[in-house]
This record gives structure tokens, sequence and C-alpha cells, in this order.
């Protein structure tokens, strides 16, 4: 089949990265984009995970673009958090407003993408066999995309459904069964909350306890969007300098500066306003970075899980104990549910799943836990999965798995050296903060990035290898002054059996990365080499500054 050579730039995936790297180098630069999504809408994360209680547990008035101010002024939202649904049918309007989806192709998976260095362009094939060519690649395959699904024995043996939350299947309700859940997690967490208030009987399997704080969730009247509205400018100039891009001011007290009756009150003020990242970034600024501060933050939220909880062998299995040190979890009304009826808890770190027979749940102490419906709450593969599965190579032949089979990493997120031309949307090593804040920033220094190459006429742009590993070390080392690698989670690739644990994000904050990248750009781009016109001689037009 003949390759269609006639794209400039070729977007995977469609969610809030895509959707906006499409409007930028189509809109803006004038570039011929097409976008390929393997589902069957745009949206990404919103359109895959539809599972009873998905929502952001991110604030909805810092869930959106900031780009397109006048649809800040008209869009309105019902919550505090914004519903799956609701989330979705903003990106589809985003979607409409921009006149994308004539260049976004669904259900197209792309199964293998390589560089062809004669041609200095990428081949991109999809499922069904096509062939594409363009001289750029934007990956936004989504930090969270590629469901972590573990084998359970005996699962062909099962009766009932099982399902990954994110791969719900519309239609399927829990109300009036029996249902499991392995996972607690974000997404199982905020599974758990809904389903319990419909489903016939609740079995919650927790292999490691998390701190939930209270999201403060609830509607929002019409003053609080005027608020919203008349304040856009301030809103997003603060979080463009924040650490976490929440919307909240940090603090910058340590929690060991106060005394303990004042922490006390500073931690029930924030758990009574609700938020899980304010509760750890907006009460006191060392909470992630000393132990005793740590220790305090997690002891105030034991103590609520003893006051909370009726039954004191559930209170117990419920208490975490390790540091309070995963990705914020914010949930209504979590640590009540276990008060209800029809709600069970089993600690499979004390009783582990040994299998799954035709109607139950078997554990080592031999109780059958029935169910009908089994839902795996259990995470994902998380940033580096997506581009692992593709087959993905870049100069000679490298595939990205050989790249990062020792450090998955990414300069600043964005750029890995072997692949030239790529530009990945939250690749390795990007910020962690709220996601469209994080995601804008990326998308408009990438298109930025791709400007000027089009100006100097040049062919290729290609990171160093040296800003790569300097960029991941920076990673790591921020990380490991930090509490943050001590928890088991997605965010350091330690919740994948197998993967090698190390900082997958930049820690210091959007506002911090924010000046890396502008003084990357102010100096003229000194960790990139843009090629001449000429690939084969492969020319130099500008030099590559060793850090
Ligand atoms: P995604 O939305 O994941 O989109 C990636 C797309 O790429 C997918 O549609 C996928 O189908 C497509 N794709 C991948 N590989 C291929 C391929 N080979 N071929 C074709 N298509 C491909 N973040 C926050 O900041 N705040 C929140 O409150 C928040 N809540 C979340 C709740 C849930 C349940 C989950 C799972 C995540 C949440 N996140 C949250 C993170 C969320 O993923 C990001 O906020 C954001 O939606 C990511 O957008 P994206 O475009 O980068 O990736
Ligand atoms: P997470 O945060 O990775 O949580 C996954 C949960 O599933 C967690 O409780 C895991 O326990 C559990 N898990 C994973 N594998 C297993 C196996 N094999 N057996 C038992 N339990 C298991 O994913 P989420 O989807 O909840 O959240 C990801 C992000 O999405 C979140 O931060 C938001 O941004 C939205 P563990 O803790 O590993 O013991």
């Amino acid at each position: 089949m003949e390759p269609d050579t006639s794209l400039d730039a070729i977007v995977i995936g469609a969610g809030f990265a895509g959707i906006y790297a499409l409007h930028k180098l189509r809109n803006e630069l004038g570039l011929a984009v097409r976008c390929f999504d393997k589902a069957d809408g745009v949206g990404g994360t919103w359109h895959w995970n539809r599972y009873p209680g998905a929502k952001s547990d991110s604030e909805g008035f810092v869930y959106r673009y900031s780009f397109d101010k006048e649809m800040l002024q008209q869009w309105s939202w019902t919550n505090r958090y914004l519903e799956q649904a609701e989330v979705l049918e903003y990106l589809n309007a985003v979607v409409d407003r921009h006149d994308l989806r004539r260049d976004i192709q669904l259900e197209t998976a792309v199964t293998s993408v390589r560089w062809d260095d004669s041609l200095a362009q990428w081949e991109v094939r999809t499922e069904s066999s096509k062939v594409y060519r363009s001289k750029y690649l934007i990956t936004a395959l989504g930090v969270l995309s590629e469901p972590n699904t573990p084998e359970i024995p005996g699962i062909e043996q099962f009766s009932g459904q099982v399902v990954h939350t994110s791969r719900w299947p519309d239609g399927l309700e829990v109300a009036g069964r029996k249902v499991g859940v392995i996972g607690t997690g974000s997404t199982g967490t905020q599974f758990i909350c809904t389903a319990a208030e419909t489903a016939q009987q609740l079995t919650v399997f927790q292999r490691t306890a998390q701190y939930s704080i209270p999201s403060g969730n609830g509607p929002i009247d019409q003053e609080y969007l005027d608020r919203c509205r008349s304040n856009y400018d301030a809103i997003w100039d603060q979080v463009r300098n924040s650490i976490v891009g929440c919307g909240f001011e940090e603090s910058t007290v340590p929690a060991t500066s106060v005394s303990e009756a004042e922490r006390t009150r500073v931690f029930e003020e924030s758990w009574q306003r609700g938020n899980a990242f304010h509760f750890m970034f907006g009460t006191f600024n060392d909470i992630i970075f000393d132990p005793a501060a740590n220790l305090a933050a997690a002891d105030f939220v034991r103590d609520k899980i003893a006051a909370i909880v009726d039954d004191p062998d559930t209170a117990r299995k419920l208490m975490p104990s390790g540091y309070y040190a995963t990705r914020p979890i914010a949930n209504k009304g979590y640590y009540e549910t276990f008060n209800r009826s029809n709600v069970s808890l089993v600690s499979i770190k004390d009783n582990p799943i040994t299998r799954l027979n035709e109607n139950a749940v078997v554990t080592a102490d031999g109780t059958e836990h029935e169910i009908d419906l089994l839902v795996l709450a259990t995470g994902f593969d998380a940033v580096d999965g997506g581009y692992k599965k593709m087959h993905l190579t870049g100069r000679d032949g490298t595939p990205i798995s050989d790249l990062w089979n020792e450090t998955t990493a990414a300069y600043l997120g964005i750029a890995t050296h072997q692949f030239p031309n790529m530009f990945m949307v939250y690749g390795p090593n990007s910020v962690f903060t709220n996601l469209p804040p994080g995601i804008e920033t990326q998308v408009e220094w990438i298109t930025e990035l791709i400007r000027q190459a089009e100006t100097r006429g040049s062919a290729v742009v290609e990171v160093s290898e040296t800003a790569v590993r300097a960029w991941a070390q920076l990673c790591d080392d921020i990380a490991n002054a930090s509490l943050f690698p001590k928890a088991h989670s997605w965010i350091f690739g330690a919740n994948i059996p197998g993967k090698t644990s190390r900082a997958l994000f930049y820690f210091a904050g959007l506002g911090n990365y924010r000046r890396v990248l502008a003084d990357e750009s102010d100096a003229d781009y000194p960790n990139f080499t843009f090629h001449s016109d000429d690939h084969t001689s492969l020319e130099r037009e500008h030099a590559s500054i060793p850090q």
C-alpha cells in the first residue's frame, strides 16, 4: 500500500494533549496534521474511564484549558469536581469549536512507528496496515492510558464479568449486584464510594491501605462560576507559577515550625475545606520532605479513620502505615462507606487472593467471597506503558524500549535523543502537576520549537543525549530529596512488577518547570541541534552545548 505523504505532522492520541496539539499545529502553524486515536471517540482518559464515580480530583475551575478565553466565560459545570461525562462533553465541545474533528481519525490504533533516516521522516503504521509519513511526530499517548491487568488464577472459570475500570462498557450497572473490587487507589476509592450506594454487596479487596482526604465535593452556584470567570487571568497566573497547579496557594510554613495544636488546627481546616492536593501542599510545605511533618499528617488521617469507622477491625485494616507520599487521593465519604452494611473489606495483604472459582474470589484462608462482577481498579502501566506497547523505533532502528531499558527519560519530558522530530506530551520526566496546565505548557513550547525549525528551514531537530541524561538525573535528585520515592506508587513505576522504579516526573513544580522551558528557548535551544535541509549531510546549524 502506498504511504500517505500529505502530512507534516502526526499526533497520536486525542485526549487533552492531542486535541490541543492538533489545534496549535494546524490552526496556528498552518501545518497539515492528522490525529489518530484507537478509541471510538475523542477525550482520552475521559472517553475510556466510565466507571461509576469517575470524576476529576482537580477542581473543575482549573481542570480545563486556559487558552480559549471565550469558552472560559461560557462553559458551565455543576460540582466542585467534574464528572467523567462533563469532561467528555467539554472536550468534544473544544474539538467542535476549533473545527478539529475533520482531522481526527478514530478507531485507528497505531501499531508501529519508525524513523526513516534516509527520508528524515516518521513512518506511522496503523492496525489496518495503512502507512503515513510525516516530518513531525507528536506522541500524546497519555500518562494513565495503558491498563495494568493482573493475572488471577482461575479467571477462566469465573461465570461473572471481569472489567478493568478504564475499559468500563456502556450500560454495565452495579445496582443490585454482588460486586468485588480489587484496588483502592484514586480510581478504586472513587468507584467504591459510588458503587456502595446501589450494589447489593460490595467486597473491597485491599492490598495497601491509602490516605483518602475529603474532596469537599458538592454543587457550585452561579456566584461561584461568576467569581471564577471574572478572576481567570489571575487564576491562571497563579496556577502557572505554582507547584501543583491546583488553584490554591501552596503553604510556605513548615509543619515542624508550629505547635502540635496549630498543626491539628491547620489539618482540620483543610480536612473540612476538602481537596487532597490542598491537604498535602496547602497546609504545610514540608509534608513530602520531612518525615516528622509527614508523620503528623499521617497520624491526623489515622485518627480520623479511627473516629469515622465503626468497626475497630475494619478501621485497623483501613489505616495506612507507610509514608503519606503517593499522588493524593480525594473522595467524598470514603471511610464512611465502610460503615454500610453492604460493604465489606478484605485485606489481601494479610489474606491474599489465591484464585477465582465459578462465583467467588477465594482467599488464602479458604473463604469464598461470592461475587458476580469483579472490578479491577488496578491502575496503569503509567507514563511509558503506551510507548513500549507501540513498536516505536528511532535512528538505526533503535526500539524505544531498548533506549529506555535502563533509564526511562526524556529531556523536559518532551524529547529524547535517537528520536528526532518526535515530541512527547507528558513523556517521562514531565512536571508533576494538575495536568491541563502542564499539558498546555508543553504543547505551546513544542509548537514554538517546531515554528523555529520551520523558520530555519531545518529538516531535523534533535535533543542531545547529555541533556536527556542530565534532566533525568535532576528529576531523580529532586525526587530523592523528598519522601515520594519511599511510597510504592505508579508515579515511580513501582506498581508494575519488574518495572524499574525511578522518578517518572519532575517534582519541582510547574512554575520552576516553566522557567526551565523559557530558559531553553530564550537561550536559542542550546540542548537541541537543528540539522539543515540537506539531511544527508546532517550539517550542524546549531551547536549543542553539553551541560
Ligand atoms: P489521555 O487522555 O490518556 O489520552 C491518550 C490517548 O492516546 C488515548 O485516548 C489513547 O486511546 C490514545 N492512544 C494511546 N496509544 C495509542 C496508539 N498506539 N494508537 C492510537 N491511539 C493511542 N489528571 C489531573 O490532573 N487531574 C485529575 O483530576 C485527573 N483525574 C483522573 C482520573 C482518572 C480516572 C484517570 C485515569 C486519570 C486522571 N487524570 C487526572 C490524569 C489524566 O490522564 C490527565 O488529566 C489527562 O486527561 C491526560 O490527557 P492526555 O491527552 O495526555 O492523555
Ligand atoms: P493506582 O493508584 O495505581 O492504584 C491501583 C490499585 O490497585 C492500588 O490499590 C494497588 O494496590 C491495586 N493493585 C494493583 N495491582 C494489584 C494486584 N495485582 N493485586 C492487588 N491489588 C493490586 O491506580 P488508580 O487507577 O487508582 O489511579 C491512577 C491515577 O488515575 C490516579 O493517581 C489519578 O490520577 C487517576 P497497591 O497500592 O499497589 O498495593
